[in-house]
């Protein structure tokens, strides 16, 4: 992962390098075709001897400008749940996720309530069930099949009874079944509406880095069935560089909240674009 753009710095400091080359190892770095030319046009105009660092400042600039600085954080209110709906394709980290954002709450003196509405598969309850435990966190379920927004319904009330903070919601991710799904989550969506109109408040997205840019796909089908909030980058701890979530803010002007760097509890963070432009990408 680390260090996409510093291995750029030692691959183009020779002065012959190649135009084409370099336009080609951007987009490989997941920042789409269209700011790969932005900068290598950008470059081209500068008419000098560039150096690696030359285009690696240029290339940081661009993306600098492009994503929005450090968002506010997930402030909870204080009269009512906050539902955080958890999205995405299987395998990208969505039940990890919600773990690990819940863990990140919980240590900071939040009350959380976990939803697990991926009834499909009972492997994926157990799987929350098992996080529950370890966390301390209590999770909602229903019986293996049932209508996951009856089990948001349920678990809404007994956050609304705890008193939590935040209610944060696991959903199945079977983009293969498109209809479904859709109608899955808008009817979650509506339910969740019925007890707070305001809700669901985030609507995350968890995009594997490692899958590049079939992500941004990823994120344009969601966000034509639901309207995304924030992104979690997870897997950024493998291969993935995670430039994907340039594009993705640039066409759908979906930001980036969390980052996963793992899976333990722990390996998880607020996603800070200054650390991401100088250090990860
Ligand atoms: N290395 C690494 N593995 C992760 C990360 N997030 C999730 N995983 C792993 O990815 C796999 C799929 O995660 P899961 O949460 O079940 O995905 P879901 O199908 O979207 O709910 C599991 O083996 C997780 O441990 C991460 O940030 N880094
Ligand atoms: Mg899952």
């Amino acid at each position: 992962m680390a260090g996409f753009f510093k291995s750029l710095i030692t691959k183009f400091s020779k002065p012959d390098f190649d135009w084409d080359e370099l336009e080609g190892a951007l987009i490989s770095g997941d920042l789409g075709p269209k700011l790969a030319m932005q900068i290598v046009d950008e470059l081209k105009g500068q008419g000098r001897k560039l150096s690696g660092e030359d285009i690696v400042n240029v290339a940081r600039e661009h993306v600098r400008k492009i994503i929005p600085p450090a968002l506010p954080p997930l402030l909870p209110f204080n009269d009512r749940p906050k539902v955080l709906l958890i999205v995405g394709v299987n395998g990208t980290g969505k039940t990890t996720s919600t773990a690990k954002l819940a863990s990140l709450l919980v240590n900071k003196g939040k009350k959380v309530v976990l939803v697990a509405a991926d009834t499909f598969r009972a492997a994926a309850v157990e799987q929350l069930e098992v996080w529950g435990h370890r966390l301390n966190i209590p999770v909602i379920k229903g019986p293996q099949n049932c209508d996951p927004s009856g089990v948001c319904f349920d678990g809404y009330a007994r956050a609304e009874k705890d008193k939590a903070d935040y209610l944060i919601v696991d959903t199945a991710g079977r983009l293969h079944n498109k209809h479904n799904l859709m109608e899955e989550l808008k009817k979650i969506s509506r339910t969740l509406g019925k007890k707070d109109p305001t809700s669901p408040h985030e609507v995350l997205l968890v995009v594997d880095a490692t899958t590049g840019a079939n992500a941004l796909e990823q994120a344009k089908a969601f966000h034509k069935i639901i309207p995304l909030t924030g992104l979690i980058v997870t897997k950024l701890d493998g291969s993935g560089k995670g430039g994907i979530l340039v594009p993705i803010y640039q066409e759908l002007k979906v930001p980036a909240r969390f980052i996963g760097v793992g899976e333990k509890a722990e390996d998880f963070k607020p996603f800070i674009p200054k650390e991401f432009i100088e250090e990860l990408l």
